[in-house]
């Protein structure tokens, strides 16, 4: 008896031996949230095509059938398990391979495989990632290396990406930068392409490349490249042909036009349509589409926030059917927190495609942990797309009865050729989470990031809840040390990653400048957009316009965006301006610290590796967190001339320190912080 007590401990104890050898295993993240064992399944029938290969490898369940049969919309799919039986039926290849992916999905979050019954059709119809890629093989506002398609690729790279993108639903892949070389429509690189678009084919994702307007000049030879032109016309309906006889489901181009230095239509007298419809023109008889940046801003305007609309506004019923308006979620730039571009609710005629941003630009790069799904999730909700956990979209729906405009999700890729593709082992969870949130945009944070932590890490509880949490309100935290109550673009010069909201240089345009955003004085800070001052409220239907323009009914997390709020204004806290101002830099430190800690408490779930470069980047997090708050209150408070309230923790730099910091920051590394010499 003694002895088999002896033997049972032996084994007990061996066994947990093996389970703290498990969490050192090696993983670099590579496998993204794919990390499904493979193997052979003969009991997956099908026919031939990617998702029965996908099923064959990786299903590890019992008996599968993959069916084609009528009746299903082009990526839509059933699947259901009856007596044992599991079954894929859709109309087409694609959604037979979506549906494949999302039992793969249940297969690896643990989900009860026992008896169910989905069907499932996308949202939107174009579901795009854009990547910032150079020729060269730079990525502009690129975090994790070198592009993954140029100047060379890497087949088996491409291919991942495919599946990974397929996984989640992504159904198009713009391959260069929106700031476009001619070069890209250049023969020699339209090999490139075609051989891009072999290896993603399979997975049903269309390239499209984004081009530029005066290519029949750089690359055609041509004198002009007015829109009206017959040989400019000429010249482009010839790539097209071109570009259609090398891929022949090429999907078409995105433009940045007479933005930020890009040519234009406006260089030749035209209007932003002239310009759009000649190309769409080109492409239709391939059924190309072009995208067409609403991304426009000068610097003699009063309010940059306000000029996508006023330029686009009245172009709304001029562009042709296959011409896709792309307009950036907030009315700037890609902003930690802002407002809905107006011209969601605004435009009646004028499909539109949502531009997110994925790679971490202005929400500290790929050193901060900041979960995007919230962030784009309050966008949605506030232009009114339907969504269970949507406090504001009640009252919005009624406001937008032209949301089925918005046809297409693009988002701003954060992919590199780093080892784990994104930089920082959390980014994936952003591009996760735009390809689940453009499937289904009804979908909670919680559950993409619950799905993402379950194939990524692992599905144990006590990792998955937690961490759960710790993604959903990270975006919170971050607004909350960098840009709380409304601020917004306040960075240093030359880089978007740490605060300066003193920066200026002689001769800058003032809407480059931190101050032409903040507009701190003595009376108060941020931009009067009100009736009173640009009016920039009236480009939001009437109801929330009459909400925006009131500084006691404006939402408080957009008070200093809409308004210029005095520092004695009294908050719905009870707390003046000043007090919240500082109460929630003090949140924001601390939220991220907090971060910190559950990192280090989650250390026997997660392998060494991931563990140790996650805790160094958000140690990394924590540290720019004070530097925020320092840097914003200690400068801020120079006009507001008040104390920082009792009760919360103080500065611990001083201005004049605050202001040697910066940064070092190439294209290929992230952001590095350092005194000036
Ligand atoms: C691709 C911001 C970014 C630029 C980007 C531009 C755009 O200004 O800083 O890097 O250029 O947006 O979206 O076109």
């Amino acid at each position: 008896m003694k002895r088999t007590r002896y033997i049972l401990l032996l084994l007990l104890l061996s066994a947990a031996n093996i389970h703290l050898s498990m969490t050192a295993w090696a993983e670099d993240g590579h496998s993204l949230w794919l990390r499904m064992a493979a193997g052979d399944n003969p009991q997956v029938t099908g026919p031939a095509c990617t998702a029965t290969s996908e099923l064959r490898q990786y299903w590890q369940g019992g008996q599968l059938e993959l069916k084609k049969t009528r009746g299903y919309g082009d990526e839509d799919y059933t699947i259901a398990c009856q007596d044992g039986k599991t079954t894929v039926m859709a109309s087409t290849d694609a959604g037979l391979l979506y549906g494949a992916f999302r039992l793969l999905r249940m297969q690896q979050t643990g989900a009860d495989m026992s008896r169910f019954n989905i069907s499932s059709s996308p949202a939107y119809s174009l579901r795009l990632l854009n990547h910032w890629d150079n020729p060269n093989g730079t990525v502009e506002r690129g975090f994790a290396g070198h592009s993954i398609f140029w100047p060379s690729v890497n087949d088996d790279i491409l291919l991942l990406y495919a599946r990974a993108n397929a996984s989640i639903g992504i159904n198009g892949t713009v391959l260069n930068n929106v700031n476009a070389k001619p070069q890209a429509l250049a023969t020699e690189n339209l090999q490139q392409v075609k051989h891009i678009a072999d290896i993603l084919r399979p997975y049903h994702i269309r390239v499209y490349l984004s081009v530029n307007f005066a290519s029949p000049i750089h690359v055609g030879g041509l004198k002009t490249a007015d829109p009206l032109d017959k040989e400019v016309r000429a010249w482009w309906k010839k790539k097209a042909d071109e570009i259609y006889k090398l891929v022949p489901d090429f999907g078409g181009f995105l433009v940045k036009a007479n933005s930020e230095g890009e040519p234009g239509p406006c260089d030749f007298g035209r209007s932003h349509a002239d310009g759009a419809n000649m190309m769409a023109d080109a492409l239709k008889p391939h059924k190309g589409i072009v995208m067409w940046r609403a991304f426009v801003y000068n610097p003699q305007d009063k309010d940059r926030a306000k000029q996508a609309y006023n330029e686009f506004m009245p172009l709304d019923g001029q562009f042709r059917p296959n011409v896709i308006l792309q307009v950036k979620n907030g009315p700037v730039d890609f902003q930690p927190r802002e407002p809905y571009s107006p011209l969601f609710t605004a435009l009646q005629k004028t499909p539109m495609a949502a531009e997110l941003q994925v790679t971490q630009e202005y929400l500290g790069a790929a050193n901060h942990l900041v979960f995007l799904a919230p962030m784009w999730r309050e966008f949605f909700d506030e232009i009114g797309v339907r969504s269970e956990e949507s406090e504001v979209n009640k009252a919005r729906q009624l406001l937008t009865p032209n949301s089925s405009l918005l046809t297409a999700v693009a988002g701003v890729a954060n992919i590199g050729n780093d080892t784990n593709w994104c930089g920082h082992d959390f980014a994936q969870a952003n591009w996760y989470a735009l390809g689940r949130l453009a499937w289904d945009p009804s979908l909670k944070s919680e559950t993409i990031a619950d799905e993402w932590l379950r194939q990524t890490f692992t599905n144990d509880e006590h990792f998955v809840k937690p961490m759960t949490q710790l993604m959903v309100q990270s975006r919170e935290t971050c607004v909350s040390y960098m840009m709380p109550l409304g601020l917004h673009h306040i960075f240093a010069g030359g880089h978007h990653y740490g605060p300066e909201p003193w920066y200026t240089e002689p001769g800058i345009r003032p809407d480059w400048t931190p101050a032409y955003y903040h507009r701190a004085d003595a009376e108060g800070l941020g931009f009067d957009r009100t009736k009173n001052g640009t009016d920039a409220v009236s480009q939001y239907p009437a109801e929330v316009c009459s909400q925006l323009n009131d500084i006691n009914s404006c939402p408080e997390k957009y008070l200093a965006w809409f308004h210029h709020v005095p520092w004695q204004h009294r908050m719905h806290s009870g707390r003046t301006f000043w007090d919240e101002l500082c109460y929630k830099y003090a949140e924001g430190v601390s939220g991220a610290r907090q971060m910190l800690a559950q990192w280090d408490a989650m250390k026997q779930y997660v392998d060494e590796e991931r563990f140790n470069d996650i805790q160094r980047r958000l140690r990394i997090q924590a540290r720019d967190a004070e530097w925020w708050r320092d840097a914003c209150l200690l400068y801020f408070q120079q006009f507001s001339k008040l104390p920082i309230p009792q009760g919360i923790e103080h500065p611990v730099h001083n201005l004049d320190e605050m202001m040697q910091f910066k940064i070092r920051i190439s294209m290929y590394e992230n952001p590095v912080r350092g005194y000036t010499k």
